[in-house]
This record gives C-alpha cells, sequence and structure tokens, in this order.
C-alpha cells in the first residue's frame, strides 16, 4: 500500500457544481486512504456522500481550538468529527496571515482534535525574508516548539515555506530534503513530514522522491482531478 500520504486543500474555492464535477472522478479512481481531501465547511457532508465507497478521507482546513460554548462562528472539532470529518489542517500560514493565528493557537487546535479523534496536520514554515537572511531553521524550530509533549504519530507536519504557497515557485529538492530532516531531528524521526507549496501534477514525482517526504499537501493542482489525480499516482 502507498506509504506517501496526499491532502488536497481547495482553500475558499469551489461550490456545489464543483465539488460533484471533482469527487466522483477521485471515487472512481480507487485512491486508497492516504489520499484525502480538505474542503470549505459547507462542501463536507457532501463530500462524505460523494466519497462513500472510497476509501479517500475527507478533512477540513481549520477548527476552533474551543470545545463548546459562546463562540460565534466557530466549529467545533467534536463537530467536525460528527460529520464524517477525519482530518484537519492547522496553522496554515493562511491562516497565520489574514487571522492572525499563532503557533499556540493552532497548537491549541491541534489538542483539540486529538481530543475528538481527528488527525491533525499542522503546518510550519518560513516566508521569503526569513529565508534570505538565513533564519529558516530558527523559525520553524520556534514554530514547532509548541508541540512538545504531543503524542508522535497522531499528527503530522506541513512544511509549507510561504514564499513558495500558491506562488508557482517550488522549493529546491535540497531545501526540502534539508527542512525535512531538521523537522524530523527536532521533533522524532518518525513524524510525518509533508511538503506544501506549488505542487502539480508535473512536479509531483520530482517532490516525493526527495528523501524524508512522507507525503504532500496540495492547494491549486487539488481543484483539478485529473491533476491531482496526476500527484496521488506518484505518491509511493
Ligand atoms: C500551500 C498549498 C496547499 P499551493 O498552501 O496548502 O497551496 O499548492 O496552491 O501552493
Amino acid at each position: 500500500m502507498t506509504r506517501q500520504l496526499v491532502i488536497g486543500n481547495w482553500k475558499m474555492h469551489g461550490s456545489i457544481g464543483k465539488v460533484r464535477s471533482v469527487l466522483p472522478e477521485l471515487a472512481r479512481s480507487k485512491l486508497g486512504p492516504n489520499v484525502a481531501v480538505c474542503l470549505p465547511y459547507p462542501y463536507v457532508m457532501l463530500a462524505k456522500s460523494l466519497l462513500k465507497d472510497s476509501q479517500v478521507q475527507v478533512g477540513a482546513q481549520d477548527v476552533s481550538e474551543y470545545h463548546v460554548g459562546a463562540y460565534t462562528g466557530a466549529v467545533s472539532a467534536s463537530m467536525l468529527a460528527d460529520i464524517g470529518c477525519e482530518l484537519v489542517i492547522v496553522g496554515h500560514s493562511e491562516r497565520r496571515r489574514y487571522f492572525s493565528e499563532s503557533s499556540e493557537n493552532a497548537a491549541r487546535k491541534l489538542r483539540a482534535c486529538l481530543d475528538a479523534g481527528l488527525f491533525p496536520v499542522y503546518c510550519v514554515g518560513e516566508d521569503a525574508e526569513e529565508r534570505a537572511s538565513g533564519r529558516h531553521k530558527e523559525i520553524i524550530a520556534a514554530e514547532l516548539a509548541v508541540l512538545r509533549g504531543l503524542p508522535i504519530g497522531l499528527y503530522a507536519v506541513a512544511y509549507e515555506p510561504s514564499w513558495a504557497v500558491g506562488t508557482g515557485v517550488i522549493a529546491t529538492s535540497e531545501q526540502i530534503a534539508e527542512m525535512h530532516a531538521f523537522i524530523k531531528e527536532t521533533l522524532e524521526p518518525r513524524t510525518r513530514v509533508l511538503y506544501g507549496g506549488s505542487v502539480k501534477g508535473s512536479n509531483a514525482e520530482e517532490v516525493l522522491a526527495v528523501d524524508g517526504v512522507d507525503g504532500v499537501l496540495v492547494g491549486g493542482a487539488a481543484l483539478s482531478a485529473s491533476e491531482f489525480l496526476e500527484i496521488c499516482m506518484a505518491a509511493r
């Protein structure tokens, strides 16, 4: 069975029509449980029903750090579990940038996911200035520090340098290998580390062949069934 994870992150894209056109194609392709799609909340239940005869997992892109209560607009991890969600992306660079989320918020979200039996994918990554000034490892180490004490194996980390997110500029194989090794050294060698940032059908094979890459988190290219399937086929 394929070991590497392929997780699609639709971000704030899509419609009922789009979900109905892409997901049945994935369902027909007999993908394994190593493949997942993280959709906007309103489409999660529809996705579950479209994928009910397949092993493809369904996830969300964010979750509340609170369990229950007067938190207008928030969605709890237990609600996501209740509607059949299996995984949740936490701490994505877009959450950090546009919604002022900190690593501490993301760690609380991660714990809420674990309490609800969901599989969290915790995102880390440096920006262009931090890389240019050689501080990338320091930034990632600080983002990882909040995971101390959490049970390895119940979550994955996604290395997504923000200069590669949605830009079409992908990190080099050397940069990916170096940072994945650094994350595994900092946490634990068996931590699953995914790469994210401009992964496409045309570069997936190269990225997935890099040492220490346990999968990919795919944004834009997950919106096309044929391109996403090409990426899934490159997973080992
Ligand atoms: C990084 C990635 C998915 P894209 O955010 O999380 O998006 O593949 O569009 O760079």
